[in-house]
């Protein structure tokens, strides 16, 4: 037993993002549902806040815990592990789904077949995250489709043309699906689509679609991330496709730190 608990040096605090974000209200499930964080604090900033504080954390080689997710880049930079999560608070494997408005099918085919196709692994979008730390979002966007002509031909092919019909589509403020929002956009527009790209919090996300404000999103983590924003608009939604597989939330941690799971951690 060392003389200061890990849980003490980090002062019972876990270091979460965005008040709106889906795994923001899992942390807050958690730390309700661990005896180990009775008393914990969740500290909720921004996710580029927890970035720097994980980074002079591991700089220092000194102990943290954060709110993590897959794919993010977090993953490739530095060595860090999930701490088991034996209630399964923040649900298990994801799939980050494609989602449109009742009617859109009907009054779009064409669109709605290419984005029942679009997808990715989970490898690739991580592999694109860390360029993007780099250069633009938009430009690893561009230079992904440019790389993968073949694959976007596959995702157009006997799609009815857009003839410049106009795709609304609303997205997350996060990497991930900035990316894959861009890269849609890019696919659709080679089809003769004009495509609007709108980032909002995840809530307005599933409201904007379910009203009908906007067409679909790429950006729905199902499903627990988003699963009580799914609930409530569900009748309103259409479930298009699973564009990518594997992703992840829950709280990440150093591979230096000693502990492997949420119940190492102490009240
Ligand atoms: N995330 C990344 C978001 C969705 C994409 C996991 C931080 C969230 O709503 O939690």
């Amino acid at each position: 037993e060392s003389e200061t608990s890990v849980s003490e040096e980090v002062e019972h605090t876990i270091v979460g993002i965005e008040p709106g974000a889906g795994a923001t209200v899992a942390t807050e499930e958690t730390v309700e549902t661990y005896d180990s964080l009775n008393g914990w604090e969740h500290e909720q900033s921004s996710t580029a806040a927890m970035l720097t504080s994980l980074g002079d954390a591991i700089e220092e080689e000194e102990p943290i815990v954060v709110v993590g997710w897959s794919p993010h880049y977090m993953f490739a930079k530095w060595d860090l592990k999930y701490l088991e999560d034996p209630e399964g608070s923040y649900g298990g494997s994801e799939q980050i789904t494609t989602l449109a408005r009742t009617g859109f099918e009907e009054e779009n085919t064409g669109a709605y077949q290419i984005l029942e196709r679009i997808g990715w692994d989970i490898s690739t979008l991580e592999d694109l995250m860390l360029q993007a730390q780099d250069a633009s979002v938009e430009e690893v966007a561009q230079s992904w489709i440019d790389d993968n002509q073949d694959k976007v031909d596959e995702w157009l092919a006997d799609a009815p043309e857009g003839d410049g019909a106009t795709v609304d589509l609303v997205l997350t403020p996060w990497d991930s699906e900035r990316l894959t929002g861009n890269m849609a956009k890019l696919a659709l527009e080679q089809h003769g689509y004009e495509v609007n790209l709108t980032p909002v919090d995840p809530a307005i996300v599933f409201e904007s679609v379910a009203t009908g404000d906007s067409d679909a999103t790429l950006a729905a983590w199902l499903p627990k991330t988003h699963g009580s924003f799914y609930e409530e608009h569900k009748e309103n939604l259409v479930k298009v496709n699973e564009a990518i597989d594997g992703a992840k939330i829950g709280l990440a941690v150093p591979e230096y730190m000693d502990i492997e799971s949420i119940e190492d951690l102490e009240a």
